[in-house]
């Protein structure tokens, strides 16, 4: 997944990003353009990144996944992102 911002939503509520299965490279960067600097994570299967505050708008992406990686027990092959966000917007 390349780098963008997370920018359709109309609330300043952090973004909660939980990951299972694989693990990935993920590659948190600053407000202004996709390009350095940025920091790249390992997450893992059961981490959560959270990001909120002057990062909202960061942009952010996974330049690549770890196949074969997910815990055995888990029964998932491949990895899975649940986000979690406030949309601010009206139902
Ligand atoms: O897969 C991920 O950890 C990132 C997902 C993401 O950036 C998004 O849903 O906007």
């Amino acid at each position: 997944m390349g780098m963008h911002q997370d920018r359709d939503e109309r609330s300043d509520a952090p973004v909660v990003s939980v990951s299972l299965g694989d693990a990935c490279v993920f590659r948190f960067g600053n407000t202004e353009t996709r390009a350095r600097p940025y920091t790249d994570l390992e997450l893992g299967s059961g981490d959560l990144f959270v990001f909120g505050g002057p990062s909202r708008m960061a942009y952010h992406g996974v330049p690549r996944t770890r196949p074969g990686t997910a815990p055995p027990a888990l029964g998932l092959r491949g990895r899975v992102n649940i986000t979690i966000r406030a949309s601010g917007l009206a139902p």
